[in-house]
């Protein structure tokens, strides 16, 4: 296996990181001040780029103007832009605006019905951006058995809405996207999940299916933006700085978990939309496609590693070094103390009643044995749905996921806002959502409002998951 060679030059870089003078490649534009006029017009040009991750291990994949991330877009809420995409590849591409409340046309979904831009192509799409807070944009094609394509490639970035809210002081500012590299297909579970062991598992089969699994796909390489833990420069704090994260898992394949020993996140905003309750946690888990703003407050000197729990994540580049001023160590990494992610820590009691509109999804995974894919049912039937899911403009549903599969799922909803109305078996209120991680067997509901007519696309967040069936299309009537 490579990863150790890998880990021995992570090391390296490690060492090397701490001469000065390296100008460390960064994926964030000049940030335009509130004062000034907001910028209309945006232009993500698709080829192909290598990212360093670290000094000997450069890979090549596809990226957005050159690198990858992609750069950081800052848009205003409610202030029409233009978005260009050219597209320098051989394969037709999309470009979805995650977390967005626009029209099927400009979401970058084939699926709703937004045009692809075409091979040695490009096409603009005009939208009013909104909601204001932490977004993001990636590829949206079919990846089936290819490896170097979708959202396994770097086809990803960050996209700000602006707007009125208001995080509260803080003295810096970074963002941070959670990503693994060069996948591959394996016949042995990777997972580490939390959402497996712990909570009620309501939707568990009496009798549980033992046909022999299909092949996963897993990752022995990680990085938070472009660099391996140890390899880019670290995050340089004073004692007492409030520092702003904003996390988002852009994997393909997993759920993450983050943590920084001696410090806790006050997580603030759930997938760019600020929380009920913001409340303090000691690691964060992002399923792929979720984000998280947290601030914390640098109250414990060192030099740390903010990084994954699980070993092997961690050691394989998924980590970023926070130094304090004057603090000379090696970076430390302590386990954080074990606990559950729960979305409803960040909610309130329910205070109005349910939705008399339900909608019911059933997930099922169909085992397709040793060198095959797996592949997933909704309500018993694959892609695509013609009448399951028909909705009333104007109408308020409560939809009701059934995870009856072993697999913790990051669910999304293109185009609307989720709000968790229960999970674990626990009512909450105030934790809206686009993407929402639905346990190992568990059960969740989510209400919405159906106020954004078009094709509604419904998916997994797990790239394999979508195109071996995990996805629906929600139709207006
Ligand atoms: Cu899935």
């Amino acid at each position: 296996m490579q990863r150790r060679d890998f880990l021995k030059i992570a090391g390296l870089a490690a060492a090397a990181s701490r001469l000065p003078g390296q100008e460390p490649q960064s994926f964030l534009t000049p940030t335009a001040g509130t004062q000034e006029a907001a910028k209309t017009e945006f232009t993500l040009r698709i080829a192909p780029v290598t990212v360093e991750l670290a000094p000997n291990r450069i890979i090549s994949t596809i990226g957005y103007n050159g690198i990858s991330p992609g750069p950081l877009l800052r848009m205003k809420e409610g202030v029409p832009i233009t978005l260009n995409v050219i597209n320098d590849t051989d394969t037709p591409e999309t470009v979805h605006c995650h977390g967005l409340l626009i029209p099927s046309d400009v979401d970058g979904s084939e699926e709703e019905g937004s045009p692809a831009v075409p091979p040695h192509g490009s096409r603009s799409f005009k939208f009013t951006p909104t909601p204001a807070g932490t977004r993001w944009y990636h590829t949206h094609t079919m990846a089936m058995d290819d490896l170097h394509r979708g959202s396994y490639t770097g086809m990803f970035g960050f996209l700000v809405i602006e707007g009125a809210n208001n995080p509260g002081r803080y003295d810096q500012e970074h963002y941070l996207a959670l990503r693994d590299w060069e996948p591959y297909f394996t016949s042995t579970s990777m997972d580490n999940d939390d959402l497996d062991a712990t909570g009620p598992q309501p939707e568990r089969p009496a009798v549980m299916d033992t046909r022999q699994p299909g092949i996963e796909v897993a990752a022995d390489i990680f990085s938070i933006n472009d660099k391996a833990l140890g390899a880019g420069e670290p995050i340089r704090v004073k004692p007492g700085d409030r520092v702003l994260f904003h996390f988002l898992n852009a994997s393909a394949i997993e759920n993450r978990h983050l943590a920084l020993p001696g410090h806790k996140f006050n997580v603030i905003a759930l997938d760019g939309n600020p929380v009920a309750t913001p409340a303090a946690v000691d690691v964060l888990m992002l399923g792929p496609g979720e984000r998280v703003d947290a601030i914390v407050e640098m109250n414990h000197p060192g030099v740390w590693i903010m990084g994954a729990p699980e070993d092997m994540v961690r050691e394989g580049g998924l980590g970023i070094v926070i130094e304090y001023a004057n603090q000379h160590v090696t970076p430390q990494w302590t386990a954080p103390p074990k606990s559950n992610w729960d979305y409803t820590i960040f909610g309130k009691p329910p205070s109005q009643p349910a939705p008399t509109e339900k909608l019911d999804m059933l997930f099922e995974k169909i085992p397709r044995g040793a060198g095959k894919y797996n592949s997933f049912n909704v309500n018993g039937k694959p892609y695509p749905h013609d009448k399951e899911f028909l909705l009333k403009q104007g109408t308020r549903y409560r939809l009701t996921f059934h995870n009856r599969t072993d697999d913790a799922h990051p669910l999304h909803v293109h185009r609307h806002q989720l709000e968790i109305a229960e999970i674990y078996g626990k009512a909450t209120s105030g934790v809206i959502k686009d993407t929402v991680v639905v346990p190992t067997y568990g059960r969740a509901s989510v209400d919405f409002t159906a106020d954004q007519p078009g094709d509604t696309l419904f998916h997994c967040h797990i790239q394999m998951h979508m195109d071996y069936g995990f996805k629906a299309l929600l139709r207006y009537a």
